[in-house]
């Protein structure tokens, strides 16, 4: 553990002194992080990190979101352990570009899915105290600095109808009850900030919008993003 920690400080060390204006984009499954990515990713100064889930889909040969989802109780931690050190990866990445875009982060896995899944007893006690250990440590280290979170806020009616429709394999058993308490979580992070803290301000999108109007609501925005204001 210890070499994996040091070779993580040396990735951190090297990011340092070059830090982008980092945003992260969150929101329920389904929300439209990935339309909202591809939107601002026309921007020459903006580096897209889109969610690394086709890495998830295959760990030498090993579809973990396909595990999590079939056998929750057995598998939670082995991908929760690798959604973790993928989004790391995806915080320490270089880029030449003034403004990084990423699509989740280390606080939503911990926050909204970690969470969930000790509340509901599918991840053991001492399993998410592991997966929280390494989480603290992330953040002591500023391993995961972020300058705006954006939220793209829906109904989880809304958003179980859109996972109906694009028939990921994985998701045929997310049902509106996970995506309404995942939902609730998010509102209780991002929205009324009861639960858990911010590490950035937040911008709220109306993200229950169809895809044909929903750029000018993603205008609302976009001075924030490429960091005119600052
Ligand atoms: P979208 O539709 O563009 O807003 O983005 P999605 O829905 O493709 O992306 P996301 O991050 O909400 O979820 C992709 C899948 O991975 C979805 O089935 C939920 C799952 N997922 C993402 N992060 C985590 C996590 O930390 N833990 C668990 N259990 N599932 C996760």
């Amino acid at each position: 553990m210890q070499s994996v920690k040091n070779l993580i400080t040396k990735m951190a060390l090297k990011q340092k002194n070059s830090r982008p204006f980092t945003v992260i984009v969150e929101g329920n499954i389904g929300c439209g992080k990935t339309t909202f990515l591809e939107y601002f990713g026309k921007h020459k100064s903006i580096c897209v990190l889109a969610e690394p889930v086709d890495i998830w889909r295959n760990a030498d040969g090993h579809n973990l979101l396909g595990l999590m989802y079939e056998d929750p109780k057995k598998w939670s931690f082995t991908f929760q352990s690798y959604v973790q050190l993928t989004m790391l990866q995806n915080h320490l990445k270089p880029t030449t570009c003034p403004v990084k875009l990423i699509e989740r982060s280390v606080y939503s896995a911990r926050y909204c899915f970690v969470e969930k899944l000790t509340n509901d007893g599918l991840l053991a006690k001492p399993s998410s105290a592991v997966i929280d250990k390494w989480f603290q440590w992330i953040i002591e280290q500023n391993f995961a600095q972020v300058d705006l979170i954006v939220y793209l806020r829906t109904s989880p009616e809304i958003v179980y109808q859109r996972i109906l429709q694009r028939k990921r394999p994985e998701e045929k058993t997310v049902s509106l009850s996970y995506l309404r308490a995942l939902h609730q979580i998010h509102e209780d992070w991002l929205y009324h900030k009861t639960l858990f803290q911010c590490p950035a301000p937040t911008l709220i999108l109306n993200a229950n919008l169809e895809k044909s109007v929903i750029e000018q609501e993603y205008e609302k925005c976009e001075s924030h993003i490429l960091n005119l204001r600052h």
